[in-house]
């Protein structure tokens, strides 16, 4: 690990009090790099499938990526640091239920101030812990130009209405995030939040792994797991990953997106 315990635990309490933490330059960006290179022609073939259908606002695409190399890696996906932060946030146990990007285009916009998960009891108008952890790091280096992340500080634990209300009254500002390529940010998916345009010809890929308490079954979203990469991972690994379907190959027809609605 790099961080020690008490580094841990602050990030931790960030995170839990901020509603997201920030690790610089902790990913290998050369990996990353290669990534970015293995996701262009994804993005291109998915742009091409899903145009008519940009649900997420004018050339913006949400791209599962697929469980195989170079993405189905444990030093990105089981990284110990980050499962000891996620751990502290939503307990013991929790599983990892998404793998996935969000890449602005040129010609995109800004999006609605949403978060990525209802509350899990509307009918309280209160918040609970964490209970669902999205984990974010650019495919490049993100710039004032390229559509920055933008986001608030504590709405997680706030109603929406009363995270939009202390926006508004500017008690609370929105701020955008500078990540270069090997930054990563851990954050409760309920901090109100929102896409920039990217208003470069270069896409801005965002990739998220979802992680979640072992309790939570989110339908929209999952990890395919081919059989011969099942067979490949670690212990530690098969157990983050125990409730995603797994299956012979990755065929085309099932790589269309069901994460439809996103903005809550
Ligand atoms: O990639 C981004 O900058 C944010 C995208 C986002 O929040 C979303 O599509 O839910």
């Amino acid at each position: 690990m790099r961080y020690n315990k008490s580094e841990i635990e602050q990030f931790s309490h960030e995170a839990l009090t901020q509603g997201q933490c920030v690790l610089r330059g902790h990913f290998p960006a050369e990996k990353l790099r290669r990534w970015n290179e293995e996701f262009q022609p994804l993005l291109a073939s998915h742009v091409e499938r899903e145009r008519g259908n940009e649900n997420r606002g004018s050339n913006r695409y949400y791209v599962t990526l697929p469980f195989v190399a170079p993405f189905a890696d444990e030093e990105i996906f089981a990284d110990p640091d980050v499962l000891a932060i996620v751990e502290n946030l939503v307990g013991r146990d929790f599983v990892m239920c998404q793998l996935a990007s969000d890449t602005p285009l040129k010609g995109s916009d800004y999006q609605e101030l949403h978060r990525d998960a209802p509350p899990l009891f509307p009918e309280l108008n209160a918040e609970t812990p964490s209970f669902q952890l999205a984990v974010n790091f650019p495919l490049v280096d993100v710039t004032e130009e390229n559509g920055p992340f933008e986001t608030t500080y504590g709405t997680h634990l706030l109603t929406k209405e009363e995270g939009l209300r202390r926006l508004e009254s500017g008690e609370i500002k929105l701020e955008k995030l500078m990540m270069k390529t090997g930054d990563l940010m851990i954050r409760d998916v309920r901090a109100i939040h929102r896409g920039t345009p990217n208003r470069t010809d270069e896409p801005r890929p965002m990739c998220v792994i979802g992680y979640s308490r072992r309790w939570l079954f989110r339908p929209e979203v999952s990890v395919r797991i081919p059989r011969a990469t099942w067979e490949n991972l670690s212990e530690k690994a098969k157990h983050l990953l125990r409730f995603n379907p797994r299956v012979e190959t990755l065929d085309e027809i099932d790589t269309r997106e069901v994460y439809q609605a996103f903005a809550y």
